[in-house]
């Protein structure tokens, strides 16, 4: 016995809106110079500290690595970090407020046909949770979704399943009649280890990572004026990304199940 598409999760850096770079990005550089450091995060040393999810853990491995001379003033590296993040979340929902990131092509029409077919939507990011809420308030509602997973809910960040599974659970369903819809290779990961089929929709800093565990990887969900290119998988017969896909690659995950 099979299980229908019940709910769809969505993460939210590049994959609702592209936040890393004209908006994380910029904000922890605002952080920094207000604190009176001189460190500058460009658009492609950022691609790299990237590798880490989870603001507050990349600029720990970003000290680490690339300023290990740093000596805080207060001596407690850890609380420096806090303080520059808080602030960092302050200039993101500044940056929000003035209009800087727009929803990617395409998401606001497959919300919409989601929500008008009553399934179920979710959130997991890594991002802390204002922020999160912020991007979601700005550009859609968050009431459209009944979980919002974020930031440090679960102790261990994407690539590990935990954000996925706690989605699970407070949804109260099975993976096999779940979705996930992600950008990042770590996040395509964390899903595909909590069971669910991912569909990847990259982005500059994402294209040329690996998605093997994908069941279709798209360059954007497509509209009707800007259709998707397929980079994996079969989208036939629309070049854009509708429920229809959805419901298709949760049977076929299923039945390759009952055959593995
Ligand atoms: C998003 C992240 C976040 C953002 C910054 O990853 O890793 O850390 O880059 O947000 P994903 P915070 O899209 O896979 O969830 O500074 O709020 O952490
Ligand atoms: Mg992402």
């Amino acid at each position: 016995m099979t299980a229908d598409l019940k709910a769809v999760i969505f993460d939210v850096d590049g994959t609702l809106a592209e936040t890393e770079r004209d908006g994380h990005r910029v904000a922890f550089n605002q952080a920094f110079a207000a604190a009176g450091l001189d460190w500058d995060w460009s658009v492609e040393l950022y691609g790299e500290l990237l590798a880490v999810a989870g603001g507050k853990e990349r600029l720990l491995a970003y000290v680490q690595r690339q300023q290990p001379d740093f000596q805080p003033a207060t001596g407690d590296l850890t609380r420096v970090i806090a303080q520059l993040h808080a602030a960092k979340t302050t200039y993101y929902q500044q940056l929000l407020a003035n209009g800087a990131i727009a929803l990617r092509p395409g998401v606001r029409r497959l919300l919409a046909e989601l929500r008008a077919a009553g399934i179920r939507l979710a959130i997991a990011t890594t991002s802390a949770l204002p922020n999160a809420l912020a991007l979601l308030e700005q550009t859609l509602e968050p009431g459209w979704f009944e979980v919002i997973a974020a930031g440090d809910i679960v102790p261990a960040k994407k690539p590990a399943p935990d954000i996925y599974q706690y989605v699970l659970q407070q949804l109260a369903l099975p993976a096999a009649a779940c979705l996930a819809i992600e950008d990042s290779e770590a996040g395509a990961i964390a899903a595909q280890r909590a069971d669910l089929p991912v569909v990847v929709t990259v982005n500059d800093y994402t294209r040329q990572q690996n998605f093997r565990c994908a069941a279709l990887v798209l360059d954007g969900l497509g509209t009707l004026e800007q259709p998707c290119r397929c980079l994996a998988g079969n989208l036939d017969p629309a070049p854009i990304l509708r429920l229809s896909h959805l419901r298709r690659l949760v049977a076929q995950t299923q039945g390759k199940k009952s055959w593995s």
